[in-house]
């Protein structure tokens, strides 16, 4: 593919007034299973998804930063990248901001650019569209300054723009799982030494559909919640005399439990219960295939649902419509309060199970949830 000639590359020679250098593109993601495990150290279970964000970018030689959303249409952000700092920029345009800023801290002597940006990651959909959009940039600007950074590094530096120049305290699944993903695999990542394995997964050969369920809710109390999760994780770890939770092993749980204040004792049971689920679930699929993930996926559920308490009615009731249709499993992804539910589904049963969420959405009074059917897909590139 090249730049010129295509549609956005034309936008984009309209708006700046010459052509892309590249285009260069990183996904969103569903995670299997590992939720809220990433900030406590454990094992995350993610693919990367086909949407994703797409970054058309040139260098400018006069530090000059500008950037253009599809999304956003007719709106030009200005910015002099000397002059940025956390809190500086709002909205969309703060994720790219950021990563130039968090590059420039860590030593990179990265210049201004011009970007147009393109995404049909479903944004509030807990697909990870911001962390798409950081790792988009990022993989540009690795590229075009020539910085050379490994996918994991430029992970972490993109997890580092939205904690310290967003303030978002995300772990680092989903900068891993948007750089690091490859088609046809899930990355069974450890966050805290961030060593990956891609796990074959072939649903179509199993004759299985993974199905989105995107409620299109977002409860406005996730950004706040979130904090205090990982804040409450974080003070059990200490009152346990543990460097994080993923240092308590399944046996040693119940007597660690009796040492802890009421309100911290279901968050420690999910996170040790949910690293676990991780390792089972890779066990599982390289004995059995992905069919035997159905059950962990649903028990996985159960623990958000009952212990960390991140799913919401709406989650709860797609995850429970498509078991009872027929899903060999389900449960909310991501971050949770609202977002997607993913089902594993025999083929043949997908339509069937898609529209009995449809129905009781409908049913219940709720918007109607948006389907998709992911697919593992391949981690950042650069496309032209
Ligand atoms: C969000 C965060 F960004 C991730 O780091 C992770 O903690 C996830 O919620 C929950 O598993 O997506």
């Amino acid at each position: 593919m090249t730049t010129t000639g295509t549609t956005l590359g034309n936008t984009f020679e309209a708006l700046y007034g010459h052509a892309p250098e590249g285009v260069w593109a990183a996904p969103g993601r569903v995670n299997l299973i590992g939720e809220h495990t990433d900030y406590n150290d454990g094992f995350v279970l993610p693919i990367a998804i086909p949407q994703a964000v797409r970054a058309y970018a040139r260098r400018r030689a006069d530090g000059v930063l500008r950037l253009t959303s599809t999304r956003v249409p007719g709106e030009v952000v200005e910015l002099d990248v000397a002059g940025l700092a956390p809190g500086g920029v709002a909205g969309w345009a703060a994720y790219p901001a950021a990563v130039v800023w968090t590059l420039r801290r860590a030593g990179y002597e990265v210049g201004g650019a011009d970007v147009l940006l393109d995404s049909d990651v479903p944004a509030g959909a807990g697909l990870s569209s911001s962390a798409a959009l950081e790792c988009a940039v990022a993989t540009a600007y690795n590229d075009l300054y020539g910085l050379g950074l490994e996918p994991a590094e430029a992970a972490l530096l993109a997890q580092r723009a939205e904690n310290e120049f967003v303030g978002v305290p995300c772990g680092i699944m989903d900068q891993m799982a948007s750089m690091v993903c490859r088609a046809g695999a899930a990355l069974h990542l450890d966050a805290r030494d961030l060593s990956a394995r891609h796990v074959p997964l072939d649903l179509a050969g199993a004759g299985l559909t993974l199905l989105v369920l995107d409620t299109r809710v977002q409860h406005d109390l996730a950004d706040g919640a979130y904090a205090a999760l990982r804040a409450g994780c974080e003070r059990a770890a200490a009152l346990l005399g543990l460097p994080a939770l993923r240092d308590l092993a399944p046996a040693d749980l119940p007597a660690a439990l009796g040492q802890l204040p009421a309100d911290l004792v279901p968050l420690v049971r999910h996170v040790v219960t949910e690293n676990d689920r991780v390792e089972r679930a890779v066990d599982e699929l390289e004995r059995h295939g992905p069919a035997a993930l159905g059950p962990i996926l649903t028990a996985g559920h159960a623990s958000l649902r009952d212990d960390y308490r991140t799913s919401c009615p709406e989650t709860d009731l797609a995850a429970a419509t498509a078991v009872a249709a027929g899903a060999l499993g389900a449960r909310m992804t991501g971050g949770g309060f609202g977002g997607s539910v993913i089902a594993l589904v025999a083929t043949e049963r997908a339509e069937a199970v898609a529209e009995a969420v449809v129905g009781a959405f409908a049913a219940a009074g709720y918007a109607e949830p948006q389907v998709y059917r992911a697919v593992p897909a391949e981690g950042a590139r650069r496309e032209a």
